[in-house]
């Protein structure tokens, strides 16, 4: 027997329940405050000290009083966190967790972009949507949110253009409501991208009288179909504010139902796509493989272990003025 080795499946194999509680206490032992994204899996959120989106997780992380955090998200929200505490350890249970849309925008294509809009002679401010790499943060004049978009876009002086990145469907929507001229950085969520209209309008069939709530990801074809559109804290005070029982269809990454279940729980919530099959079984392609790395064994790993951690990077000093200026004010 090959002592010290990994036990294929061993992992999987552990109590939810006994991992929630051991998890529970590491936490105490080793004065941390765990932070978690309501897209990572509903135990997550279930043993987290704070849980939202990532405008309300940037906020809370200031008021951390622990000497450790640990991110469950993925890895741009945990570089924003350490940015805003740069005297803290910052764990995140798994140093793989991406994101697609950041990914499609590499800091020195877009260093290269700006320039070539310059050299044009284009009078911009770049707007990048949270969802980039610290050192795209450190490239440009303004960080939004799903949550603040609007409100930081009409901080953009009138007179200038505005390359938005990295999500083209985002900022085709931001323009669309704000009414600002905007230059489209080509790039998209990967789970946005996937819902289709014949799964969307399916599920609208099977459900008849339910709203669909989209988050403004998602491509023009699915928002045309929405009746709500807004980021996950604005969904879910959209169903928060309804009394009455009513279904939801909705069009965002699947674990937002678990928030939006706890927070109104009077309501059904059906997932977009919700029917996938002929004989009515849901799928989970609406699931984020990156945030799907945050298992219960990862966070405890990571709580015991102290590691992986998000070491200070030197654009990090840049790249929190803008997060400040643009999140916290
Ligand atoms: O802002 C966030 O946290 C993201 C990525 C989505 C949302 O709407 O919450």
């Amino acid at each position: 027997m090959s002592v010290g080795l990994p036990i294929a499946g061993q992992e999987t194999c552990e109590d939810p329940l006994d991992l929630m509680e051991e998890i529970d206490r590491l936490k105490k032992e080793t004065d941390t405050t765990i932070l978690a994204h309501y897209y990572v899996d509903g135990e997550i959120q279930d043993v987290a000290d704070f849980v939202g989106d990532s405008l309300k997780l940037a906020r809370d992380a200031t008021t951390v009083t622990t000497s450790r955090i640990l991110f469950s998200g993925v890895h741009f929200m945990a570089e924003t966190a350490k940015m805003l505490n740069p005297e803290k350890t910052v764990l995140i249970p798994d140093l793989n967790a991406g994101c697609s849309l950041a990914e499609s925008c590499r800091p020195e294509d877009l260093k290269m972009f700006q320039d070539d809009l310059r050299a044009n002679g284009h009078n911009f401010e770049t707007v990048a949507y949270i969802n980039t790499s610290a050192a795209v943060k450190s490239l440009v004049d303004w960080i939004v949110t799903s949550g603040n978009a609007r409100e930081i876009i009409d901080r953009v002086p009138a007179d200038k253009e505005i390359l938005f990145v990295p999500d083209q469907h985002l900022g085709r929507y931001l323009s669309e409501v704000t009414g600002r001229k905007m230059i489209l950085w080509p790039g998209s969520c990967m789970v946005h991208e996937i819902f289709s209209v014949q799964d969307l309008l399916r599920a609208k069939r099977n459900n008849p009288g339910s709203e669909v709530v989209a988050h403004p990801e998602c491509p023009h074809s699915i928002l045309e179909h929405a009746d709500f559109i807004g980021g996950t804290e604005a969904i879910r005070k959209h169903v928060m504010a309804v009394a009455e029982p009513h279904t939801y269809l909705v069009a965002t990454e699947a674990n937002m139902i678990h928030p939006l279940e706890k927070a109104a729980p009077q309501h059904r919530f059906v997932p977009v796509p919700g029917v996938m099959t002929s004989t009515g079984e849901t799928c989970a392609c609406n699931r984020c493989p990156h945030m799907a790395l945050n298992t219960l064994q990862a966070v405890r790993n990571c709580l015991r272990d102290g590691k992986p951690e998000i070491e200070w990077q030197p654009f990090f000093d840049k790249a929190r003025d803008v997060v400040a200026k643009s999140l916290l004010k």
